[in-house]
């Protein structure tokens, strides 16, 4: 009677032969999965600067266009007497009148040119307001 269990019965030369093919087919699938973490780590750190340099573009931009506004604000002359808002402000007069004083003479001149009061009509207080004493050929800033 043939021996049927010898066939089945797997040699043991090729149980070891089984275990290093799965052995290896695990190491193979380790090492895979190792070098996939450490490229999909390296591409997100990558990505994570990439990033954070696309934030500071916009901030540098948003604060130009901020700064850009804020100049075109400083300049803006709303009521054309040669004096920005910025500069009405801080001299006191009105931004949306000309002529605060109303003596004949643009804010901006009076504070710029002639250095009268643009908050007095007459600088020197002798009774002739600043434009007219300009007219006349008088010193304003003096009675
Ligand atoms: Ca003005
Ligand atoms: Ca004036
Ligand atoms: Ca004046
Ligand atoms: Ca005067």
């Amino acid at each position: 009677m043939p021996n049927n269990n010898l066939t089945i019965t797997p040699e043991p030369s090729r149980i070891i032969g089984k275990v290093i093919i799965i052995g290896s087919v695990i190491l193979i699938a380790v090492v895979v999965a190792l070098t996939a973490i450490f490229f999909w780590r390296r591409y997100t750190k990558v990505a994570s600067i990439d990033s954070q340099i696309i934030n500071e573009q916009q901030l540098l931009k948003a604060e130009k266009v901020w700064k850009d506004n804020l100049n075109q604000l400083a300049s803006v002359d709303k009521d054309f007497d040669n004096l920005t808002d910025v500069e009405e402000k801080q001299s006191g007069t009105d931004p949306t009148s000309p002529d605060t004083d109303k003596d004949g003479l643009l804010d901006g001149d009076e504070v710029q040119i002639h250095k009268t009061d643009p908050l007095k009509a007459d600088t020197d207080g002798d009774g002739i307001v600043d434009g007219r004493e300009l007219r006349d050929g008088t010193d304003p800033l003096k009675k």
